[in-house]
C-alpha cells in the first residue's frame, strides 16, 4: 500500500486539483472520502490532522499538508522526475506561484463565497456583487492565457491543474461565455484531453454544478 493518503470529496475543486496532479505524476495513493455534509471534517480525528478542517488534506507517511496549492507543489517537488509541472527556475516558479495564488485568493474564493453559504447555511440568494466577482475572475484568466496554450506559457504546470479544477466548476454560478472567453474555453478543452480527466475532474465538477445550479437566485 502507498504511503500517500489523500482526504477529500470529489465535488471539491481543490481536491480535484490534487487528483489531477497525483494522476499527472503517476503516483499510487489511497483516497479517503470525507463527507463534509455529515460534518466528518469537524470530527476530533480529522481536526487533529487539519485544524483548519478543510479538504484536501494530504498525509504522506505522516507529513500532513493541507491547502491544495501547497499539496500540488509538494508532490511535484518530492516525486516528479522533471520540474516541468513546477519549474525550479526562479522566474518561472514565481509565475506559476502567482497563478496558484490567483486561484487560491480570487478564482476559487469567488466560488467558495457563494457555495459555502449555500451548502452550510442554505443561503440561496446570491448578491449580484458576488456573481460579478466570478465574471471578473473569468476575465483575469482570459487575460492570463493571452496567446499561450497554458496559464503560464507553453507548458502545462500545476497552476493549470488548480485553475482548471476551479474554472470547470464556475458554471455552478455563471456559465462560461465562450464568445467572451474563447481562450478559457480552448484551454479547458485542451486540459480535458488529459488521461482520466473525466474521472479526476469532470465527474466531480458536474456533480458540484448539479448541486448548485438552479438552486441559486441572483438578487
Ligand atoms: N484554499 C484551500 C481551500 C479548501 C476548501 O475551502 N475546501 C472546502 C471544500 S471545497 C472545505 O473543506 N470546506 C470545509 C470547511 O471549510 O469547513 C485549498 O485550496 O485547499
Amino acid at each position: 500500500m502507498s504511503d500517500i493518503v489523500l482526504y477529500g470529496m470529489d465535488i471539491s475543486p481543490p481536491v480535484r486539483a490534487c487528483l489531477l496532479t497525483l494522476r499527472a505524476l503517476g503516483l499510487a495513493f489511497e483516497y479517503k472520502e470525507v463527507n463534509l455534509f455529515a460534518g466528518e471534517h469537524r470530527s476530533p480525528e480529522f481536526l487533529q490532522k487539519n485544524p483548519q478542517h478543510t479538504v484536501p488534506l494530504l498525509d504522506d507517511g505522516g507529513a500532513l499538508i493541507w491547502d491544495s496549492h501547497a499539496i500540488v507543489c509538494y508532490l511535484v517537488d518530492k516525486y516528479a522526475k522533471t520540474d516541468e509541472l513546477y519549474p525550479k527556475d526562479l522566474v518561472k516558479r514565481a509565475q506559476v506561484n502567482q497563478r496558484l495564488y490567483f486561484d487560491a485568493s480570487i478564482l476559487f474564493m469567488a466560488l467558495r463565497n457563494i457555495s459555502v453559504p449555500y451548502f452550510l447555511h442554505n443561503v440561496s440568494l446570491v448578491p449580484k456583487e458576488k456573481v460579478n466577482n466570478v465574471s471578473e475572475a473569468y476575465g483575469h484568466l482570459e487575460t492570463f492565457l493571452g496567446e499561450s496554450p497554458y496559464v503560464t506559457g507553453d507548458t502545462l504546470t500545476v497552476a493549470d491543474l488548480c485553475c482548471a479544477a476551479t474554472a470547470a466548476s464556475l458554471a455552478a454560478v455563471l456559465d462560461l461565455d465562450t464568445v467572451k472567453y474563447p481562450k478559457i474555453a480552448a484551454w479547458l478543452e485542451r486540459i480535458s484531453k488529459l488521461p482520466h480527466y473525466t474521472e479526476d475532474n469532470l465527474r466531480g465538477a458536474n456533480k458540484y454544478i448539479g448541486m448548485l445550479k438552479g438552486s441559486l437566485t441572483i438578487v
